[in-house]
């Protein structure tokens, strides 16, 4: 019913290609490295130090390489990565149990809201993506956002379009703060999305990021999570840094 989606990690193919990759390439060095031993003539036994060393070398090089992999979007805030985000929640024994879940109403609302994802897993947070529809169906929704808190998940994305009511529902599910994502709209330009979501009664609050606001709604989610995992606050500090051009 629910896709997982756990992006940051190196799958078990990616990480044997990675290492065989790696040492084939330490082979071809230290091949080279001895066919220039013997042709400048060191002695056989320096030869075989130096080869032996080039070896350790790339065998090192692919022990640290086959872990986590950190997405190019996030590499540039620099340290903490998002593979000691992955390390700490292991510790913690969380593993990848997706920390925030990201509803939609329509898979058309898809290509806004896989930018969330997308955000999301650089940052190293793992999360959920389930489209559920509040009119189509209801119980779906019910299941699914009645059993979130329980699931692990601290924060819930929703988005959807025209009037979209869904963040709304599945606030009135679940104690975990929801940050509603108003789709842009065909009539209306997306201003019923926006409305229908901001403008929620008293007692039952979404917060509300702007039109499309995808990448917003998952850095709020990562600064959410990060009043108490301060790994995710320390790249939220990272990201800002960056961007301030320090
Ligand atoms: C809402 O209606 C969805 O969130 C979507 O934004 C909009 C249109 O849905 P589709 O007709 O494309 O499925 O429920």
């Amino acid at each position: 019913m629910t896709e997982a989606v756990k992006k940051g990690r190196r799958s078990a193919g990616e990480t044997v290609a990675y290492a065989v990759a790696v040492i084939l390439a330490g082979a071809v060095v230290a091949f080279v490295v001895a066919v220039v031993a013997s042709f400048v003539g060191l002695p056989g036994a320096v030869t075989w130090v130096v080869v032996l060393l080039a070896l350790a070398g790339f065998a090192y090089i692919a022990y640290r390489g086959s872990g986590d992999r950190a997405p190019a979007a996030v590499e540039k805030t620099g340290p903490p990565s998002a593979s000691a985000a992955a390390n700490m929640r292991e510790e913690r024994g969380m593993g990848d149990a997706p920390l925030v879940g990201i509803v939609m109403g329509s898979q058309s609302d898809m290509t806004v809201m896989e930018e969330c994802a997308t955000v999301l897993a650089g940052f190293g947070v793992p999360c959920e993506v389930v489209v559920a529809s509040a009119h189509r169906q209801p119980e779906k929704v019910q299941e699914w956002a009645s059993a979130a808190a329980e699931r692990g998940m601290r924060v819930i994305v929703a988005g959807a379009g025209k009037a979209a009511h869904l963040a709304g529902v599945v606030a009135a599910l679940t104690p975990l703060p929801v940050i509603a994502v108003p789709i842009k709209t065909s009539d209306l330009g997306g201003l019923d999305s926006l409305l229908s979501m901001v403008q929620m009664p008293s007692g039952v609050p979404v917060a509300c990021v702007a039109i499309n606001g995808a990448r917003n709604a998952a850095i709020l989610a990562v600064q959410i999570l990060g009043t108490s995992m301060p790994e995710y606050r320390e790249r939220i500090v990272a990201m800002k840094r960056e961007m301030a051009g320090d």
